[in-house]
């Protein structure tokens, strides 16, 4: 199985600030750590960060065809985007949204996911660990 995993704004600053909400280690960091974790169940996987929607808009649409499955941590435009809502809604993948912190125990503003209805399942709260889960949730139906 092919996947693609997509990362939103601000993401690729982990382990630079707020240590207290998204842990000390770094964006190389959790791009070894979804590797391994995909390498471990026998997939492929390219992980791609943005921090504009409209790239991400652009990444989702390329993915039909190519990938079989997404994984996305959309970051603030999980809030905000009925775009890239919109176009996982339309390349009509398989999709698991994840979140390294609990968004429901943070600000309201945060409550909201335009992405959520369009997703297969959210892991939030996790850490690092909800991209694992997303990934064998898509490649095993583990849950
Ligand atoms: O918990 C998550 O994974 C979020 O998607 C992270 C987003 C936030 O806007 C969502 O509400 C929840 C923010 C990612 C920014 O990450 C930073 C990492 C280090 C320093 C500053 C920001």
């Amino acid at each position: 199985m092919k996947l693609l995993v997509i990362n939103g704004p601000n993401l690729n600053m982990l382990g630079v600030r707020e240590p207290e909400i998204y842990g000390n280690r770094n964006y190389a960091a959790l791009c070894a750590f979804i590797k391994e974790a995909a390498n471990e169940v026998g997939a492929s996987c390219e992980i791609y960060q943005s921090n504009h929607e409209g790239a991400i808009v652009d990444k989702i649409q390329e993915a039909l065809g190519t990938f079989d499955a997404i994984v996305i941590n959309p970051a603030a435009y999980t809030h905000t985007s009925v775009a890239i809502a919109d176009a996982l809604s339309a390349v009509a993948l398989p999709t698991v949204e994840v979140h390294l912190s609990d968004v429901m125990k943070r600000e309201s503003f945060r409550h909201h996911s335009f992405v959520a209805p369009v997703a297969k399942k959210t892991y939030m709260g996790l850490g690092f660990e909800g991209y694992k889960k997303a990934i064998r949730y898509l490649v095993c139906q583990e849950e």
